[in-house]
């Protein structure tokens, strides 16, 4: 791999020569894009049986939405949707990532088999969780978080939306440090569409050099997400609802890969698992 793109990988979880595909499966009645349509444990564990099939390396389950303006699901709840799910698809071997803002949920998920927990808050949700992520040993997704959205997008205010992003994900990746989680298990994450319009998160997709001297691996998630749909309307149209917009989701993957980020997070795995591969040719052809 060109020295440019080099890659890093994540201590405890398996090695991939190529950008890693991250299978999303979310246990929600209403999350922004798939929300209500694998609301069951058996329903879920098949479609990330499938996702898998359609070449997905992790699968990534989540029992919230952080779908702006949604309300937060009671402990309990999270913690129904989501432990079931986790134990069935690690016990077929599944790579499994959890994605929850509660320390008891990511506990309980390890427990059941979970390798990654991923946590849209940063660990900033729950001041439990960076202990519990420590003890465990576990890989953690740091997101670029500002808060929960209740009330409008009142945290949306960036002068230079790439330099904040990368100060803020410097100074969580330092807390994260500091209470106990290995360097070589942090993995950073821009958090496209949190507290962020469509102009802030074409810029961070252009800044992702400036993000990957963070020094960490990079987790990019643009799957179905507003930005696409206003990309895709253009100026005066009306922006293609969530499960029209995997084409243009696949092309950020390419981008994401070619420019060295650890993984992407997708709904619909076929067409990223083939952008990678793309991305991993040109670069092995950079290599020749
Ligand atoms: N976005 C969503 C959920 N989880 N996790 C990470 N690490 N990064 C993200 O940007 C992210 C996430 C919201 O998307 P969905 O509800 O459509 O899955």
């Amino acid at each position: 791999m060109s020295k440019q793109n080099q890659r890093s990988d994540v201590a405890g979880l398996p090695v991939w020569d190529r950008c890693a595909v991250m299978g999303v499966v979310n246990v929600t009645p209403d999350s922004f894009s798939d929300g209500g349509r694998w609301f069951d444990t058996t329903a879920a564990v098949k479609h990330g049986l499938h996702l898998v099939d359609e070449g997905a390396d992790l699968v990534d389950v989540g029992g919230e939405s952080t779908r702006p303006g949604a309300t937060r699901v009671d402990e309990a709840e999270e913690l129904r949707r989501v432990i079931p799910v986790v134990r069935g698809l690690a016990s077929e071997g599944v790579v499994v990532s959890v994605d929850t803002m509660r320390s008891s949920v990511a506990e309980q998920s390890l427990a059941a088999g979970a390798a990654l927990v991923n946590d849209v808050s940063g660990g900033l949700a729950d001041p439990a969780m960076i202990p519990v992520v420590a003890d465990a040993g576990a890989p953690f997704v740091v997101m670029h978080w500002r808060g929960f959205l209740e009330g409008g997008n009142v945290t949306g205010v960036y002068e230079d939306v790439v330099r904040e992003v990368v100060d803020e994900l410097h100074a969580r990746v330092e807390a994260v440090l500091d209470g106990g989680v290995a360097p070589d298990r942090i993995v950073v994450d821009p958090g496209l569409g949190f507290s962020k319009d469509a102009e802030h998160d074409l810029a961070l997709l252009a800044g992702l050099d400036r993000l990957l001297r963070l020094g960490h691996p990079l987790l990019v998630a643009a799957s179905r997400k507003r930005f696409l749909g206003r990309v895709l309307a253009g100026p005066e149209g009306a922006p293609p609802p969530a499960r029209e917009r995997d084409a243009a989701t696949a092309a950020v993957s390419a981008l994401a890969a070619h420019q060295g980020a650890w993984a992407v997070r997708v709904h619909e795995v076929r067409a990223t698992a083939d952008a990678v591969r793309v991305a991993r040719a040109v670069e092995g052809a950079r290599e020749l």
